[in-house]
């Protein structure tokens, strides 16, 4: 009798296992956890609960000068470890900015609005203890104009958030096709060389945010934060654009390997980063609709924000080589290093086999 319910208890035990080991492989589970995507995407996100919550279609709504209020900040006599902490959110956030870029502007000038700056684009608060720090790569294949309008308009922008950061703008030369997503990865290197940065933005040269709720600080998971460009009417321009801007922490860059080397040209690699995400465990966020706003400037040569066609067995091929082309393949010659006052320029050769 003692060993019948031995024998019997065994047995429901091993059905216990096998129940477990079929729900962990059931294709339900990835239901489940689409399910909690959504539930995470769309629940209020800490920024939305912030005290002007405003309507876009309102008409009475105050558009800021981004340079608002700036030069209230002034160093503090104080030695940096008795600075107290920043407050929790800056009291220089105010919400819609004006894009505005002043006619003939030149870098000198844009230096001259900017007296706190260091040399290389770093600053950091001059009168309180930040606890955030990141650094803003920007891919950059000549466009000079785009590149000091970005500087202009970044600079004050990052400043109300009262933020550490860094600007590095990554610059290919040799004239090959550009190549985003390796310029991202030499950027990411170099930049974490220099700061232990605790988040990273991906910055396209060409786009000025226009809400400084639009926090530039890291969340649990990557996301994707250029989501209402003017140029598509502030929305997505299809489900799965991921370009523009994008954050991610070092660990989460890491996970995911960091971005393919092997998109030349403008093609998106949209599907690739996706998927990446997806193979590495890791949710997509993307911030509110009315924070995530950015001004375009007039595109240069990039031409196509269509989706193009998911090639049939493309998922199957990123799967295959993910692991082996990202940031453990990257290989680049760093031509020159140069602290501008308004950014790190990083000017490599990527015709470079990796080492
Ligand atoms: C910013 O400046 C405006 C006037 O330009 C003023 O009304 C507002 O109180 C200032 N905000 C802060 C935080 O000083
Ligand atoms: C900008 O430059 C153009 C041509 O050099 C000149 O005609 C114009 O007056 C300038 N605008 C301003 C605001 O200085
Ligand atoms: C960066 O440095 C390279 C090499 O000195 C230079 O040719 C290029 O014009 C610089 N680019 C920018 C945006 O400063
Ligand atoms: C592969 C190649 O052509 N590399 C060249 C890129 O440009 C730099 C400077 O302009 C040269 O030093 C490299 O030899």
């Amino acid at each position: 009798m003692e060993q019948q319910r031995w024998l019997l208890l065994l047995f429901l035990g091993v059905q216990l296992l096998l129940m477990g080991a079929f729900l962990y492989q059931n294709p339900h589970c990835h239901g489940f956890i689409s399910f909690l995507r959504f539930l995470i995407q769309d629940r209020p996100e800490v920024r939305e609960e912030l005290p002007f919550l405003v309507q876009v279609s309102s008409p009475g709504i105050r558009y800021w000068d981004v340079y608002s209020n700036l030069s209230q900040i002034h160093p503090v006599d104080i030695s940096e470890e008795d600075l107290p902490n920043c407050p929790i959110v800056s009291p220089y956030i105010n919400g819609p900015l004006k894009v505005m870029i002043p006619e003939n502007l030149t870098m000198e000038q844009v230096v001259e609005k900017n007296p706190l700056v260091e040399l290389g684009g770093q600053y950091q608060p001059p009168d309180c203890w930040t606890q955030h720090h990141t650094a803003v790569v920007v891919p950059y294949y000549g466009q000079a104009q785009h590149l000091r309008d970005l500087l202009f308009h970044l600079h004050p922008f990052l400043q109300r958030q009262q933020l550490h950061y860094a600007i590095y703008v990554v610059n290919q030369v040799n004239n090959t096709a550009f190549n985003q997503g390796k310029l991202r990865n030499v950027g990411f290197w170099e930049a974490m060389q220099e700061e232990d940065w605790d988040c990273i933005f991906f910055h396209d040269v060409n786009l000025l945010p226009e809400d400084d709720r639009n926090l530039y600080i890291c969340d649990i998971f990557p996301a994707h934060v250029s989501v209402a460009i003017d140029k598509f009417n502030y929305k997505l321009p299809y489900g799965g654009y991921l370009g523009g801007v994008f954050a991610l922490r070092p660990i989460h860059y890491l996970r995911i390997n960091g971005f393919p080397n092997t998109y030349w040209g403008w093609e998106r690699e949209d599907d690739d980063i996706a998927a990446r995400l997806k193979l590495s465990g890791m949710l997509l966020l993307r911030p509110h609709l009315l924070f995530g706003r950015y001004h375009m400037l007039e595109e240069g040569q990039d031409p196509s924000h269509k989706q193009r066609p998911q090639s049939p067995g493309l998922l199957a091929r990123i799967h295959r080589k993910w692991r082996h082309d990202g940031f453990n393949s990257l290989g680049y010659r760093l031509l020159s290093k140069e602290l501008q006052p308004l950014y790190t320029n990083l000017t490599v050769d990527l015709n470079f086999p990796a080492p």
